[in-house]
C-alpha cells in the first residue's frame, strides 16, 4: 500500500535553524527509503517562484499560499514536501494546512522556537547586524511581526538541541503517527 503524501511544514525567524534541521531531514529521509522527497527552501522558492515579490504582509502571506499549494500537489501525488519558510502569519499556515489536509495530505508545522536573541547572537548571514545599522528595515521579530503558531505538531527550540536530535524528534513522530 502506497502511503500517504505530508508536508514537513518548518516555520521560525532568519537563523533559528529551519533549513539546516530541512536540508538533515531531508537527507535522513533519502537514506531511509524509496520515497519521493522534495524540499522547498526559503531562497530557492523566493528566486524561482516568489521573485516579484517583497516582504510586506500581502506579499509573505502570498509566498506562502504559492508553498502550500505546490506543497498540496507534491502530497497529492504520494510524496513527502519538505517547506522552510518563515512564514511568519497564520492566515498563510493555516490556508496552507486546510489546502494540504483537503488533498488527503499530511500538514505536520513544526515551530523552530529559537529565541530571537539567540538568532541574532548568531548571526550567520549578517542580516542582524544590517537591521540594527538601518540598512535593512521590517526584518520578522525586530520590527516585524511573528505570529507564534498555538499548536503545531512539534515545536523545537534549537538553543541547546543539536541538528541530529532535532532531525530524531521529528522522525520518531512521524514513525509515531505512521507516515514513514
Ligand atoms: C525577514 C528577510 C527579510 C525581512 C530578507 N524579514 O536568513 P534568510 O534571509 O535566508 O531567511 C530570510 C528570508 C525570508 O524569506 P521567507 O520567504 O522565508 O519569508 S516569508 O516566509 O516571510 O515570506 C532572510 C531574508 O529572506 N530576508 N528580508 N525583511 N527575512
Amino acid at each position: 500500500k502506497i502511503k500517504q503524501g505530508f508536508t514537513l511544514f518548518f516555520t521560525g525567524f532568519s537563523g533559528s535553524g529551519k533549513s539546516t534541521i530541512a536540508n538533515a531531514l531531508n537527507e535522513a529521509l533519502l537514506a531511509d527509503g524509496t520515497r519521493s522527497i522534495t524540499l522547498l527552501d526559503g531562497d530557492v522558492v523566493r528566486t524561482f517562484l516568489s521573485s516579484e515579490l517583497g516582504f510586506s504582509k500581502e506579499h509573505r502571506n502570498l509566498n506562502i499560499k504559492r508553498i502550500g499549494f505546490v506543497a498540496s500537489e507534491i502530497c497529492k501525488a504520494g510524496g513527502i514536501a519538505i517547506c522552510a519558510p518563515i512564514a511568519p502569519y497564520n492566515e498563510s499556515r493555516n490556508f496552507s494546512r486546510s489546502l494540504i489536509n483537503q488533498n488527503g495530505g499530511g500538514f505536520i508545522e513544526i515551530h523552530i522556537s529559537t529565541p530571537i536573541e539567540v538568532c541574532e547572537k548568531r548571526d550567520r548571514k549578517g542580516l542582524y547586524a544590517k537591521v540594527r545599522a538601518g540598512q535593512l528595515k521590517g526584518f520578522t521579530g525586530i520590527d516585524d511581526p511573528y505570529e507564534v503558531p498555538e499548536s503545531p505538531e512539534l515545536r523545537i527550540d534549537t538553543t541547546h538541541t543539536s541538528v541530529k536530535d532535532s532531525v530524531n524528534e521529528i522522525l520518531s513522530f512521524l514513525r509515531k503517527e505512521g507516515y514513514i
